[in-house]
């Protein structure tokens, strides 16, 4: 493998794997991004360019992935609309992305006989009660709940047939949250460390009782870039770092880390069809592709983060009122 085609390299997690690509293999990469609202080629300064390119583009043209697909040895396919709260107020961009972009990818890739890796979330399977011991396996069946984890559930099983029916050499992987540098400050982490900065409450959706299995993006980079080299073709392989946490203690975390009281949040209104705990089992990774993570300790992560949007104001400023306008009209 030497070139590889990184769909969504713009955004918060793709990204990282193109920085965390350039730092730890040969691979030459190019990046298929549409720059949507969380797209921003700031993301990639700094990397060098001779061996990365940005095409931007979007990846549901055929006729803009044809022909990079074809000269690629791997697709690695990030791009998506990734947020849920934005597929409540909008579903249709996430239909057009995650569905009809991952068919358009899936159909070059099968013409062209090139191995494909797909990014996905643990959302596909839905969520768990608080005190179940279990967690996701890859055999947890699909049970999604938002119109952005329906339509990732969708992408899944679109790579999944192609590997049965047309013999296309895929891998999948299902990661849990992800936190780190470069996050859009829609997202839950940074939204209340920028609004913290900005001298605003927090805002917990309900009780803040929900559970997320938080992991940082470096490790996820990690673990894809080991099932691209290493994982089986046509196996699902789940990415996790056993960081459960309550959302409200991640909130008081973070105001601890920044200095403020403990109750110095509000709650605001809940998300609609809210899934209550999301949690990972990683075994098959760990045991049969040897990967572990690099980040086990979550507060230290989560103070790295918060440093990082301190020295970054330039990078997320631009899209803050604008998110925060989304929440308004919203009622969160
Ligand atoms: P993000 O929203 O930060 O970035 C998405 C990127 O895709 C952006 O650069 C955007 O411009 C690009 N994009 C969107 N539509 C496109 C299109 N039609 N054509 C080309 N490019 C397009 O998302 P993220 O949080 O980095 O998530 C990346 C992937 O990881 C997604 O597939 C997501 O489902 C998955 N994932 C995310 C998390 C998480 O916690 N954020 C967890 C598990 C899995
Ligand atoms: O202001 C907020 N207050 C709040 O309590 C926001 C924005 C969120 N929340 C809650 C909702 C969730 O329980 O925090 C939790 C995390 O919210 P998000 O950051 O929106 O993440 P989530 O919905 O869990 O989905 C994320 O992880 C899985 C990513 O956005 C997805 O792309 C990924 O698939």
């Amino acid at each position: 493998m030497s070139k590889l085609l990184v769909t969504g390299g713009a955004g918060f997690i793709g990204s990282n794997f193109v920085h965390h690509v350039i730092a730890h293999s040969d691979h030459d990469v190019v990046v298929l991004d549409k720059l949507t609202y969380a797209g921003d080629r700031a993301t990639l300064e700094g990397l060098p360019e001779d061996r990365v390119q940005l095409v931007v583009g979007d990846i549901a043209d055929p006729e803009a992935v044809d022909p990079l697909v074809a000269e690629t040895d791997a697709v690695v396919h990030f791009a998506a609309e990734s947020h849920n709260d934005n597929s409540l107020s909008d579903p249709s961009p996430f239909v057009q992305t995650n569905l009809i972009g991952t068919f358009t990818l899936l159909e070059a890739a099968r013409r062209h006989g090139t191995r494909f890796h797909h990014i996905s979330t643990d959302e596909v399977y839905g969520d768990l009660e608080l005190d179940d011991p279990a967690k996701f396996t890859p055999e947890t069946p699909y049970n999604p709940s938002s119109p952005y984890s329906s339509t990732k559930a969708g992408s899944d099983l679109l790579v999944r047939a192609w590997v049965r029916s047309f013999g296309l050499e895929a891998t999948i992987s299902n990661c849990s949250n992800n936190y780190g540098p470069r996050q859009h400050v829609e997202k839950f982490i940074p939204r209340q460390i920028t609004n913290v900065i900005d001298g605003v409450r927090p805002r917990l959706y309900g009780a803040g009782e929900n559970v997320r299995d938080w992991i940082h993006a470096d490790d996820h980079s990690s673990a894809v870039l080991r099932i691209l080299e290493r994982g089986r073709i046509g196996e699902t392989y789940l990415i996790g770092a056993d960081g459960e946490r309550n959302n409200l203690e991640v909130v008081q975390a973070i105001l601890r880390l920044m200095g403020q009281e403990a109750d110095a949040f509000d709650h605001v209104k809940d998300r609609a069809g809210h899934d209550l705990r999301y949690a990972i089992d990683a075994t098959k990774l760990r045991e049969e592709l040897g990967w572990e993570p690099a980040y086990t300790d979550f507060e230290a992560g989560l103070a790295a983060t918060i440093e990082w949007y301190r020295e970054h104001e330039s990078w997320w400023r631009p899209q803050k009122a604008a998110a925060e306008a989304k929440y308004a009209a919203a009622g969160h």
